[in-house]
């Protein structure tokens, strides 16, 4: 697999020579400053892969090409969209860089409640809580419904066995202060959605009405309707695909439950055979995210690595501990559920047309002074630094082993 690294552009802390010096090969980003809805023109994706290339690196992949709101709920102007995405696909295609990454999650990309939650060994790690995250939808985003929504809310089986999380989110209203609320809010709209291109930015005014607003935008739109949108959107944009051998591969929903009364549809293996079905193009493929597949109980990584390596275009190296009581962390990168040795085994033995399979360490532990360095929530230099050195000596035992 060839080594890459999600680098957030000209203005990231962590520089392409910090990363020539880590053994990285490939880079991972995308034109963070274009408005999201506008074409990436051809001279912006040059300059940037030009930069790029005077490190002794290359473009490897594109994450994300955002995919717009009005494309995953079908409105007026998805037409349009349509077209700019297409023509932002060729522009990449003839900068010679033909891997784009995107999701399908309506208004919320990823989803953590706890940016620093620590560990015993002093580390910290991207935390998700169920009771908080309740809490949020229904005293600080007072979501229509949430109530009721929580109230029939029940874990996968063997996870979270007798938990009342309506009760649990009760408990911590009587206890919750202004200054946590906006560190919620912080953690869950601002921190995480902002840097990767997300609907919501740093400055936002008005973040929970801008919320509101893009919820609205989804009623009355169910898994069903969702799936259509995510196949007319892939019909649209497989001939752009197919012309120029662009490998395009959707994000696994993350965490991979149904939130804030919105479907999801790219969380548990069957939904990916659905999508993956419903266009049998090989362009139409898998960003295996062993990390957000990993947080699903219901999930069995290795099975699903195997069963859809051949369909993988990008890989996101990242595992999770699900607790006794369905909250779920990041864990070690050597440990969680996902098994990510078994997994470099599976994608290593996976040829693919454009060469070695690219993969990224996902988020990274903050640790030895991370968290000083006003990095990205979960991509720290020092921890993600660490989980890449894990995962090349995987590697290299993996190559070893088959000589
Ligand atoms: C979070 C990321 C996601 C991912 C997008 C892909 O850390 O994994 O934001 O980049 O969902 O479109």
């Amino acid at each position: 697999m060839e080594k890459t690294w999600r680098w957030f552009g000209k203005k990231d802390k962590i520089t392409l020579s910090m990363l020539r010096q880590i053994g990285v090969e490939g880079i991972v980003t995308a034109l963070h400053d274009v408005p999201l809805g506008e074409v990436w023109t051809r001279e912006q994706i040059r300059d940037l892969r030009e930069y790029i290339e005077s490190y002794g690196l290359r473009w490897s992949v594109v994450e994300s090409l955002p995919v717009t709101e009005t494309i995953k709920y079908g409105g007026p102007d998805r037409e349009q969209q349509l077209e700019v995405y297409r023509q932002s696909l060729r522009n990449l295609a003839a900068e010679g860089v033909n891997t784009v990454c995107y999701n399908f999650m309506p208004v919320l990309d990823w989803a953590r409640t706890d940016l620093l939650h620590p560990n015993e060994d002093g580390t910290s790690n991207l935390y998700f809580s169920y009771a908080e995250f309740a809490y949020f939808d229904i005293n600080i985003l007072k979501r229509k419904g949430a109530r009721e929504e929580w109230a029939a809310f029940r874990f996968p089986e063997g996870v979270g066995e007798g938990r009342d999380i309506l009760a649990e989110a009760d408990e911590l209203a009587k206890e919750m202060t202004p200054e946590r609320d906006h560190q919620l809010v912080e953690n869950i709209v601002i921190k995480t959605q902002g840097f990767v291109s997300g609907n919501f930015h740093e400055d936002d005014e008005a973040p929970l009405e801008l919320f509101h607003q893009l919820l609205a935008k989804y009623e009355g739109i169910d898994k069903a309707q969702l799936q259509q949108n995510m196949k007319y959107f892939l019909e649209a944009v497989m001939p752009v695909c197919d012309e120029c051998d662009i490998n395009l591969c959707v994000h696994p929903d993350d965490p991979p439950i149904p939130i804030l009364g919105l479907p999801r549809i790219v969380r548990t293996a069957e939904d990916i055979r659905w999508f993956l079905n419903a266009v049998p193009n090989p362009h139409n493929g898998l960003t295996f995210c062993a990390g957000s597949l990993s947080a699903g109980a219901y999930n069995d990584v290795v099975a699903m690595a195997r069963e859809f390596a051949p369909r993988t275009h990008f890989v996101h190296l990242r595992s999770c501990h699900i607790f006794p009581n369905g909250d779920f962390t990041e864990a070690s990168h050597l440990g969680g559920r996902a098994d990510l040795v078994e997994l470099c085994k599976i994608f290593e033995r996976q040829r693919h047309p454009h060469g070695p399979l690219p993969f990224r360490v996902d988020h990274g532990k903050t640790m030895l002074g991370d968290e000083t360095r006003g990095y990205n929530a979960g991509y720290s230099f020092l921890g993600r630094m660490f989980a890449m050195a894990q995962m090349q000596g995987v590697l290299a035992t993996l190559a070893h082993e088959s000589h």
